[in-house]
Order: C-alpha cells, then structure tokens, then sequence
C-alpha cells in the first residue's frame, strides 16, 4: 500500500451552528489516538496543530441570515491556506472538526490545485442551503452550497476565485434530511445523491461502487471526503449536533471506506461534527478514529 504523508488540521469552529461543544471535536479524536492509528499502519503523521478561531460575540448585530459570518470567514480563510500549504508539500490533509462550515475553508484551498475535482460528502443532511433557503442560518448548513458558488460572496470568493467545484462533481451519500430549497437544487443542478433510500435498497457495495464509477466517469483529477458524523446512525454515533434516526450502519460505514482505500480515488478527507459533550464516552469520536484507519488502509489479517 502506498505510504502516505498525512498532515493533520484541527479546526475547533462550532460557530457554524448553535450547540456548544463541537469546537472540541479535534482534541476528541486526537484522544481516540487518530495518530497511533494511522502510523501503525505505516504512515507518517504530522500533526499541524489547531486553526485559531475568532469569537461569536462581536457578530451580535449581524445578519441573521449568516450566523457569525466574520467569525467564520475568517478562519475558513486561515484553514484553506493551510490546506493549500499542505497540499503543495505534497502531503495528505486530513482535516478534524468542528462543524462541518470548515468544509468551506478546506475546499477553497484544495480546489485550485486540481482541474477537476470531485467530492464525496457523507452526511444525514445536502448541506445546500442558501441565506435565502436555510431554515435556521447555521452556516454548518451551506458549505455545499458555497462550494459551486451560491450563498454569501464572502464565503463564495474565499481565496478569490470561485466556484470551487462543478454540481456535476459532487456525490451526496446517506441523505435522508433535506430541506424544500436543498431539494430544488439538487435537482437543477442534477447532483448525484444516494438517499438512505438507495442505501437500503442496493446496499452499501453498490452505492460506493457506483459512486466511484461516477466521479471516474467525470474524469476527477482528486477527490475529497467530507464525512459527517451524521451521516452514520445515531445509534453509533450520538455525539453530533444534528443527529437523523434511520442512518448508515458501522458496518457500512467501514465497507464504504474500505472500497474507497482500494479505489485510490481519495485524495484529501475531513470528519466533522463531533461533538464530546453530546456524546457517550468519546464513542463518536472513536468511530471517527476507526473508520479512518479503514479508509487509510488498516487491514485486519
Ligand atoms: B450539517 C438544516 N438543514 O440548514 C439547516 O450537520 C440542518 O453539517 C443542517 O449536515 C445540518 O439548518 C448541517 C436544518
Ligand atoms: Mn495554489
Ligand atoms: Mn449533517
Ligand atoms: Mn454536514
């Protein structure tokens, strides 16, 4: 298996939404020994440190629209130039959050080294809300949105070009929340999305598989994983802030990072939405850890 330089980037934002506690998801998975893991199966780890995160109390008169817009702004910008640094070391970024507006830092500094890159984002919930669309202005909620350009032009133009990635690109995995306007784009912009209707239906195998086939049929020059600990059931994972009953099992969870290993599609990869203090015993941020062992190539025997 090929050794990878894996650089690790915690991102304590939780001003992305509007539970307490998700800021500490990176020191939760550092606990749950992401690092041990992943060098145990032979590669090296360089762990960056934390991305500073401002404060939400300035913000208070702000646009209810973009809860603490200038907070998030601002460290999405500090965590995709780091990202961009990672990547030009030629070093694997594996970002650790926080909720999941860090997605918007980490694809503004993934997606201008690549022509054409793909996405994977594995999650309960599209992430495609608009300041027009969201329901309650969490930030969390939009990042995919931002990402092909729609949403607030300060999260758009985060390291001045956008969009970051073409709609036809993406593939959503595990949705079984979508709000009226999430659903409108996804069908005017034909994103691929495998409900937990496909899950269940064709089974964990095919849905992967299938994704694959598609982001290679798009000729993707990398592709990102954005997996929300959501997406998995809560069952498993009860430490998130936006918890969805009827979701993806441990077990799926682990075929699907397993088959994505021995496609060699993964190029970059983030785990968000872990949140200690809605959890039990660390057991959401241990299925971070478990499964990240699987999709960097753990092998039982
Ligand atoms: B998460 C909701 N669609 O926009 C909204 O956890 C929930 O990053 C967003 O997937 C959940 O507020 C955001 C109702
Ligand atoms: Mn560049
Ligand atoms: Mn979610
Ligand atoms: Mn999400």
């Amino acid at each position: 298996m090929h050794k990878l330089n894996i650089s690790l980037i915690g991102v304590p934002m939780d001003l992305g939404q509007t539970r307490r506690g998700v800021d500490m998801g990176p020191s939760a998975i550092r606990y749950a020994g992401v690092v041990e893991r992943l060098e145990a199966i032979g590669h090296k780890v360089i762990d960056e440190g934390d991305i500073q995160i401002g404060v939400s109390e300035r913000e208070l008169t702000e646009d209810t629209h973009f809860r603490n817009l200038t907070a998030v702004t601002e460290a999405s910008t500090k965590l995709a130039n780091k990202v961009h640094d990672v990547i030009e070391q030629h070093h694997f970024p594996l970002v650790l959050g926080g909720d999941h507006s860090i997605a918007i830092g980490t694809l503004a500094g993934l997606a201008d080294h690549y022509e054409n890159l793909g996405v994977i984002w594995y999650d309960a919930h599209a992430d495609l809300n608009t300041g027009d669309t969201s329901p309650s202005g969490n930030i969390h909620g939009m990042p995919l949105a931002v990402s092909i350009g729609l949403g607030h032009e300060k999260l758009v133009n985060i390291r001045d070009y956008a969009p970051k990635v073409k709609p036809e690109n993406i593939v959503i995995i595990g949705a079984r929340s979508v709000d009226p306007g999430e659903r409108e784009l996804i069908k005017e912009k034909g994103i691929k999305v495998y409900t937990m209707h496909e899950v269940d239906r064709e089974g964990m195998t095919d849905v992967i598989q299938d994704a694959i086939i598609y982001l290679k049929g798009r000729n993707v020059d990398g592709v990102h994983l954005s997996l929300d600990l959501d997406g998995i059931d809560p069952l498993y994972t009860p430490g998130v802030g936006t918890p969805v009953p009827g979701g993806i099992t441990y077990r799926e969870s682990h075929l699907a990072m397993e088959i994505l290993q021995d496609s060699g599609l993964i190029t970059s990869a983030e785990f968000v939405e872990v949140n200690p203090i809605l959890d039990e015993k660390n057991k959401t941020a241990d299925v971070a850890v478990a499964l990240m062992g699987s999709l960097f190539g753990e092998k039982l025997v």
